[in-house]
């Protein structure tokens, strides 16, 4: 049977042999009383990765941002954020509905805001009669931009706002760790501008479940709180916690691999005539294309009939995400799949 070339994400990477036999062999505990040893040890590696005092292994993406926002707002509160972040587009409506706060959007460049463009945005205390803005948050990569970096000079200068107004600093950094191989800045010297990161070790890491949240030891122990109270407490997870282990000390430095797949597939879709893409935006791991004289629709239909699943992105964009379960071969038939459909 053919195999399916799957690029519709990075999410569906499954756990090597070797990251099972991990998980096999990981020794365990309740992690509700704190007593799974691979879960300790776990956050324990991840807070020095990132150079925080501690960090808590949170079921996904979604629940550690959700969980670090509640930690650092009250219900009526603002976060500053940009216009395609995923915390905005692809979370649910979970800032209302979990934490009843609102987001405050910046049509920032390719994903990138400056502090230029937050600053008019931040309520002046005296307002009493509008929300309290609290938190500014930033994503790097950007996804819904096509996996961009954000420039370590802007988080610095936005850091250095948010400081200015006494507002908290959070990090989407689902692919954190793609920026960081890209630009040879270290996940730590990223997340010490933040006051609470969130990293995904399910996505190009390849584990099969789970987000890291890190922060300072009074941030862990509120988040610890809100994620036993929204379900989020398991118990022998060290199973879990194994893989993502094995994750972050074996699968970072690869996912360069990932980089040079997406710039491949890029160059040779850019030949493609009927197909617009934006070359020098493919930065990490994630490629976007428009294809002329057909819908998207129509489009996935095609290539899932040829044996190529796709997804999307902003309205009218094809997303094609490389990872370690497609090999440049694969990327290779995949070009020539699209490139038959254009015909
Ligand atoms: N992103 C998924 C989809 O939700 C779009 C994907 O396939 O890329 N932050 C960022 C920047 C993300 O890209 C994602 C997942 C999350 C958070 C949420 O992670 P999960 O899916 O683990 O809740």
């Amino acid at each position: 049977m053919k195999k399916i070339i799957d690029l519709r994400s990075d999410t569906i990477t499954k756990p090597s042999q070797e990251m099972r036999k991990a998980m096999y062999d990981a020794e365990v505990g309740d992690d509700v009383y704190k007593e799974d040893p691979t879960a300790n040890e776990l956050e324990k590696y991840a807070a020095e990765l990132l150079g925080k005092e501690a960090a808590l292994f949170v079921a996904s993406g979604v629940m550690g941002n959700q969980i670090c926002l509640n930690v650092l707002t009250q219900p009526g509160d603002e976060v500053i954020c940009e216009k395609d972040a995923h915390i905005f587009q692809y979370e649910s409506g979970s800032p209302a509905a979990l934490s009843g706060i609102q987001l405050s959007l910046v049509d920032g460049t390719n994903g990138v805001f400056t502090p230029e463009q937050v600053e008019p945005l931040i309520r002046p205390e005296s307002a009493y009669y509008m929300a309290r803005t609290k938190v500014i948050e930033v994503e790097n990569t950007h996804n819904r931009a096509g996996g961009t970096i954000n420039p370590i000079g802007n988080i610095k200068a936005l850091s250095e706002l948010a400081k200015k107004y006494n507002l908290y600093f959070h990090l989407d950094g689902a692919r954190i760790w793609n920026a960081s191989v890209e630009t040879g800045i270290s996940p730590a010297d990223y997340a010490k501008h933040f006051d609470s990161v969130s990293c995904c070790l399910s996505k190009g890491l390849g584990a099969p479940i789970g987000s890291i949240i890190a922060g300072t030891k009074d941030f862990i122990k509120e988040a610890y709180r809100v994620r036993k109270a929204w379900g989020g407490g398991m118990r022998q997870v060290g199973i879990l916690a194994a893989a993502g282990l094995f994750a972050l000390k074996n699968n970072i430095p690869r996912l360069k691999e990932d980089h040079i797949k997406a710039k491949v597939l890029a160059e040779a879709l850019s030949k493609i005539s009927g197909l617009t893409i934006q070359k020098e935006l493919v930065q990490t791991n994630i490629v976007m294309f428009i294809p002329s004289k057909m819908s998207v629709e129509n489009f996935l239909a095609k290539a899932k009939d040829a044996g190529v699943l796709l997804g999307t992105g902003k309205v009218g964009v094809i997303r094609a995400v490389t990872h370690m379960d497609v090999s440049t071969e694969e990327i290779d038939q995949a070009t020539k799949v699209i490139e038959k459909i254009m015909l």
